[in-house]
């Protein structure tokens, strides 16, 4: 408790040049101001809090001119402006990345070094904005970065959650949730925008009016207030500042009448103001499976509703007529949380703008696009219609109308296929399909990795892509390099630079530069100090955090992301339990000594994921403390993963551990952010996985298991026998027996659902299927480990073909392919990089 993941120093080579024109005398004198300023107090006599706020504020203050100037650009040249709509932004901490691609990092850094003051302890007291769940979340914040450094005119529209995803804590070997109090010290980053609040109307009824034209007027609703958060959101030294719009909603209770003794009207008040603020008050926690709470629809329908507004108010002051709409704005959807996005501005061209159903439509398909994240078929969303005509009874007429006209189509292409109309209808059987809204809603549909892509094309989706195949594509995921390595690994980010040149920053495709020397002697001897140095970082904050003690010199083997059947951290758990074995029975075994590390959250609600926590922490107590197989292997479940954390553990590992059951996976992109820092991947065949191997060449991934065409032609069959493979393998049996057995003394009959979901309950994830193969994998790497200078040759060629994962590809072809922006028609000179 109190140990909080810390941060790297960027060396100040690394950090380039100060082009901000800030000399350190100046940025001295500036933060001593701004501390006296904001505190009425010397820099000697205030906390580290307010040390950390002034800093923020300070930063802010730099960073004013450009945000300003941006704006006014884009007013000028009226370009073409993407907004990105997600309900989850996961950022991580901003300070340090703002200063970097502010390019005031060094400056910033030697002016508190002067006075007597630690960057690093300043940037450690930031909580991380826990505005999202996994993968999706921060795959958006990825691309916030990369639109701005790109110079792309690109912002985010998400959610201010009063408290973010729960805060996990490890009690006796179980998961704890606690409420992430993000905003208890303040976040200094965004502006809040009271005169730019907008009304979101919810409830009421809808009348229809009809004098020559059919209106729709909307009546004894309620009204909840969207009140704008602006984040600056930096370009790595391209002058540019975009803005991520947080919405949060309050109630405006100057309109409630109180009576003159406070008193019962004052207490209605009170509560109404509570039930408004419910709206932007908890992220819902990812389970995987969908639930339909009305206060989810809700908090879907205001955020929407919110940002449309907001574009298009802007939209109106600066263009003409809402016929050019999708020629100077392009919506992006991220999944179906925001897929209101079609009825609602259709809503506004309709009611608004009494434009014909057709020229709405059009304007409507052409300005969407939508990204799909899962084909996990229990995590697609779905509303009960009644719900939906209750909370949004315009809207509900409008999807209505939709799905009619959908129908229609339907009807002409195939007519007579009733029951084909049925499985693509929008609304059926008294539920309104959002992916099926999306699809029909939005100009362009993608995957987000090859695999996936090919599975919603064939499978999934494939009706809809019979019907119109232009709309499908894939757009590969990619990460930040500049979160992801310069930021997090700034000794590796140095030895790139050294190696290669500062260019790769912007231009991650460079790094295949480092190819030439992979397998050079004196870059692989810098390399390996490299990773020990990010070890013993790691190893020093879990000493201080769990109180054990890591061998630096062992294999680091990382599995860290949500806690999910279908990421197998079970295979990983039996493998490492069937490695434990082979020790006990013979302590004198040559294995590579090996540190697994585990980290992720379980859903509050997901049992047998919670559970699986436990059964990691009770491998790690028997492992860590059996004397017999003297530190050979060791265990850790590192408490409250989040973006900060994994800061410190990419850039240490080794082994990057990523084993779903083939198919599932939709993509991944931890798996990128390891590759990145110079990690071996152990994995299945699955989302990105398959492109990171044609990236680096069979012989630096480590593949096993059954690919996602074998698991699928399983399902077809009607599965598999678990029984058999557990027959035939006996060091399985023996794993799987002691799940049960009273091999976890305290556990007693706690893992017995793993238990019977292995070998009663069909295996459904294939853990037992895939064991032997993943065995054998883990052997093979083992061998490559040994012979060092093979290893490193691996792991440098992991980071030189990385450089096809950066988010800044991913968005550079978003751009060309989805928005019809070319990058390289921008007015800004980040836009004359080559970036395909
Ligand atoms: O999106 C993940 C995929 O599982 C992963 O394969 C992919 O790389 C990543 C980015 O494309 N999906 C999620 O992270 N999904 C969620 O976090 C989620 C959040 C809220 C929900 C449902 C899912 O209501």
């Amino acid at each position: 408790p109190g140990v909080k993941p810390g941060t790297a120093v960027l060396d100040a080579a690394q950090a380039g040049p100060a082009d901000s024109g800030i000399t350190v005398e100046q940025f001295k004198q500036d933060y001593r101001n701004k501390v006296e300023r904001m505190y009425g107090d010397g820099l000697e006599r205030v906390s580290d809090l307010d040390k950390y706020n002034a800093l923020v504020s300070l930063v802010r203050d730099y960073l004013a001119e450009p945000w300003l100037n941006t704006k006014e650009k884009y007013r000028r040249t009226g370009a073409k402006q993407v907004y990105y709509f997600s309900i989850e932004f996961l950022l991580g901490r901003l300070l340090g990345s703002n200063l970097y691609n502010l390019g005031l990092n060094e400056v910033c850094q030697q002016a508190l070094s002067e006075l007597g003051l630690d960057l690093r302890t300043l940037r450690q007291v930031e909580e991380d904005p826990g505005l999202g769940n996994g993968g999706l979340g921060r795959l958006a914040a990825c691309y916030l970065d990369s639109m701005a450094s790109l110079g792309l005119p690109g912002h985010g529209m998400g959610m201010r959650y009063r408290y973010g995803l729960f805060e996990q804590r490890i009690v006796d070997g179980y998961q704890r949730e606690y409420a992430d109090d993000w905003l208890m010290d303040g976040f200094y980053w965004d502006v809040r925008k009271p005169a730019e609040a907008v009304e979101v109307r919810f409830g009421g009824n809808v009348r229809i009016k009809s004098n020559g034209k059919t209106q729709y007027i909307h009546e004894g609703y309620e009204t909840v207030l969207a009140v704008p958060y602006d984040v600056p959101v930096v370009g790595y030294r391209n002058g540019m500042v975009n803005t991520l719009r947080l919405w949060s909603a309050e109630a405006r209770l100057s309109e409630v009448v109180c009576a003159p003794q406070g008193g019962s009207d004052c207490q209605k008040a009170v509560e109404y103001s509570q039930t408004v603020e419910e709206l932007s008050n908890i992220l819902y926690p990812d389970d995987s499976t969908y639930e339909g709470k009305a206060l989810r629809l809700k908090q879907q329908y205001f955020l929407v509703s919110a940002g449309l507004q907001s574009i298009i108010r802007n939209y109106r002051e600066n263009n003409g007529h809402l016929r050019e709409f999708p020629h100077k704005i392009a919506i992006h959807i991220n999944d179906t949380h925001p897929v209101l996005c079609i009825p609602e501005l259709l809503r506004i061209l309709l009611d608004e703008e009494q434009l014909t159903w057709e020229e709405a439509w059009n304007i409507t398909v052409q300005t969407m696009s939508y990204t799909n994240h899962t084909i996990l078929p229990e995590a697609l969303e779905t509303w009960p219609e009644d719900l939906f005509r209750t909370v949004l009874p315009r809207l509900y007429l409008i999807v209505r109308d939709i799905n009619e006209y959908y129908c229609r189509s339907l009807w002409e292409a195939y007519p007579g296929d009733w029951d084909r109309i049925s499985r693509m209808a929008i609304i059926s059987y008294n539920r309104i399909h959002m992916a099926h809204l999306a699809i029909v809603g939005c100009h362009s549909v993608n995957g987000v990795a090859e695999l996936h892509t090919d599975i919603l094309k064939n499978k999934i989706m494939k009706e809809f892509c019979d019907f119109s195949p232009a709309k499908f594509n894939n757009k590969t995921n990619g990460v930040t390099q500049r979160r992801w390595v310069s930021l997090c690994n700034p000794a590796l980010a140095q030895l790139i630079t050294d190696t290669i040149g500062p260019r790769w920053v912007e231009h991650p495709q460079e790094l295949a530069q480092l190819e030439r020397h992979s397998a050079d002697t004196a870059f692989q001897h810098h390399l390996l100090k490299v990773k020990l140095q990010n070890k013993v970082a790691l190893a020093k904050y879990v000493k201080e955090k769990h109180g054990i003690t890591l061998d630096v010199n062992s294999i680091f083997d990382s599995q860290v992301k949500r806690i999910h059947a279908y990421k197998r951290q079970t295979l990983n758990v039996l493998h490492i339990m069937a490695l434990y074995n082979r020790l006990k029975e013979n302590p004198l075994l040559d294995i590579e000594p090996h540190t697994f590390i585990f980290g992720g959250k379980a859903a509050v609600n997901y049992h047998i994921a919670k559970n699986t926590i436990k059964l990691i922490n009770s491998l790690a107590d028997l492992v860590n403390n059996d004397k017999s197989i003297r530190d050979k292997i060791k265990v850790v479940f590192l408490e409250n993963y989040n973006v900060s954390l994994a800061e410190l553990i990419i850039p240490a590992t080794d082994v990057s551990e990523q084993i779903p059951t083939a198919s599932y996976e939709a993509s991944g992109t931890g798996n990128m952010k390891f590759m990145m820092n110079g990690a071996v991947t152990i994995g299945t065949l699955d989302g990105a996985n398959i492109e990171i191997k044609q990236a680096v060449g069979e012989d630096n991934i480590i593949v096993f298991g059954l690919t996602a065409e074998e698991v699928l032609a399983y399902y077809r069959g009607g599965g598999y026998n678990p029984w058999e493979v557990y027959q035939d393998n006996e060091r399985l049996r023996q794993v799987v027996d002691q799940l049960i057995n009273g091999f976890f003394p305290a556990a007693g009959d706690l893992f017995r659902g793993h238990f019977d979901s292995l070998l009663h309950q069909g295996d459904h994830f294939f853990v037992l299927k895939d064991f032997a193969s993943y065995e054998a994998a883990h052997q093979v790497l083992d061998e490559r480990y040994k012979d060092r200078p093979v290893w490193l040759k691996m792991c440098s060629a992991n980071i030189a073909h990385s450089g096809r994962f950066s988010s800044d590809r991913t968005f550079a072809e978003y751009a060309t392919d989805i928005w019809h922006i070319r990058p390289d028609t921008l007015p800004f000179s980040a836009s004359e990089k080559q970036i395909r």
